[in-house]
């Protein structure tokens, strides 16, 4: 049974519900400010900025940020390790950094100040999902260099709930842990809290858990992946944005309302673009674009229009909650993680939508993309659940047909669908691997 909606609370309601009137005096302010320090002390920006033809005075309003150039991963990489960095050592109290397994780290520093802004900002996000100081919150981010397990620790301990610093992994020691300290909220990847269900059914542990609310982020989800975490663990879902990049989980989160994530105007400016020419998406609330964002505050290392490659929309009108920070749809795909089959553009996210929405597909599966002679052949491991896989195996040629069927109208080209036993794709205990690309 899904848990019910939380009261409506705001952490910090001089910031959060700021009038935009008064919000975008603020940014201007600081946007000056972080490129004036962008210039005058990170020697790889003062030569990006001249390059483009332009310099701090160049600033005059929030829309000149189109002016300066994009900062990339690639370059930030080429930084490694502290020439980004716009302090002296000596000020830096914290690093975290990239995991790397995509090409060298990209590495973030942060001053005792930015770990306040962070913690603050974390604050503000665990009370929009409904954290009060009664709870306990049981992290199963990964803790280290990954800034998913300590960002959340800060927040937590901020608002005065008390922490369980599990860390990820061990999925039956975490439900024992669930069931042992009476967790009243989970923090972990989406694919990860789905995973702790299924273990949870598996140890006969799900009527003895005391979770109300469940709070995911790090990797994209589907509204239809909501719903089988809330049922799945009796949690109300919320979902939260960030990237290790500007600063870590705490860039924007959902309220209660669900429907769609506040940024932190006040620290983030946030733009949408079109990919492939850098131009301001002509749609932001339809189309939407890729997400483009500059720190406003941050010291250690501060970013200028970082290209996030995550695709989402601005949403149009006033939330509910009384937050004024725009809202971001959900991150309907990273732009990079588009595959092209036969010419068509295919995201996982669309896969994953399509297949949830039909009964008796577990929401947990895999697509195999190769390559059969010059054409690109798309394969989809799909999960069924027992009662269909072990009872009614007469319904396994029925339910392949329909998946492909559904999968075919949403994706507009075909994708072989493969029944496979329940529990068989392979499950993460951090960011999920879907895609098995074996033509690279
Ligand atoms: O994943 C920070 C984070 C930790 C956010 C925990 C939320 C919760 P990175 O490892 O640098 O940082 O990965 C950043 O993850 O550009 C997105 O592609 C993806 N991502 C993060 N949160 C979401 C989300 C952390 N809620 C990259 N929805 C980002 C969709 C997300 N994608």
């Amino acid at each position: 049974m899904n848990a019910t909606k939380p009261e409506n609370r705001i952490w910090n309601p001089a910031c959060e519900c700021l009038p935009r009137e008064e919000l975008e005096p603020l940014q201007l302010k600081r946007l000056k400010k972080v490129v004036k320090t962008a210039w005058d002390k990170v020697p790889y920006y003062r030569r990006k900025m001249e390059a483009a033809g332009v310099r701090p005075p160049d600033i005059r309003t929030l829309a000149d940020v189109s002016r300066l150039p994009f900062t990339t991963k690639d370059d930030l990489r080429s930084c490694f390790p502290y020439r980004g960095f716009a302090v002296p050592m000596e000020r830096i109290v914290r690093i975290h950094a990239s995991s790397g397994t995509t090409g060298q780290a990209t590495v973030v520093g942060y001053t005792r100040k930015d770990l306040e802004t962070w913690a603050e900002l974390m604050a503000r996000l665990h009370t929009a999902a409904g954290i009060t100081n009664s709870d306990i919150v049981q992290i199963a981010f990964g803790y280290g260099f990954f800034t998913g397990g300590i960002g959340h620790h800060y927040g937590i301990e901020k608002v005065g709930a008390a922490v369980l610093p599990v860390s990820s992994g061990k999925s039956e020691r975490q439900i024992q842990i669930m069931k042992d300290y009476h967790s009243t909220v989970l923090i972990c990847t989406p694919s990860y809290g789905l995973y702790l269900a299924e273990v949870a059914d598996r140890m006969g542990a799900r009527d003895a858990l005391c979770l109300r609310l469940g709070l995911f982020g790090g990797e994209a989800w589907t509204e239809p992946m909501r719903q089988a975490l809330q049922k799945g663990l009796g949690v109300f879902a919320t979902d939260n944005y960030g990237l290790s990049e500007v600063m870590g989980p705490g860039v924007s989160c959902e309220c209660i309302e669900q429907r769609g994530m506040h940024i932190a105007e006040d620290h983030f400016l946030p733009e949408l673009i079109e990919p492939a020419t850098g131009a301001p998406a002509p749609d932001p609330a339809g189309a939407g674009g890729e997400l483009v964002l500059t720190t406003l505050t941050k010291e250690g290392i501060p970013v200028l229009r970082y290209r996030t490659r995550d695709l989402c929309t601005f949403l149009p009108g006033n939330c509910p909650c009384g937050r004024t920070g725009r809202r971001m749809s959900k991150v309907s795909a990273r732009s990079d993680d588009m595959l092209i089959i036969r010419g068509v553009n295919v995201y996982p996210q669309q896969i994953e939508a399509a297949l949830l929405a039909i009964e008796g597909v577990a929401p947990h599966y895999q697509i195999v993309v190769s390559r059969a002679g010059a054409l690109d052949e798309l394969e989809v491991l799909v999960e069924a659940t027992e009662g269909i896989f072990f009872d009614q195996m007469w319904k396994q040629q029925e339910m392949k047909d329909k998946i492909e069927r559904r999968l075919e109208v949403a994706l507009g080209v075909h994708a072989k669908v493969r029944l496979v036993e329940p529990g068989s794709t392979p499950r993460s205990e951090g960011k999920a691997v879907r895609v098995l690309d074996k033509r690279v």
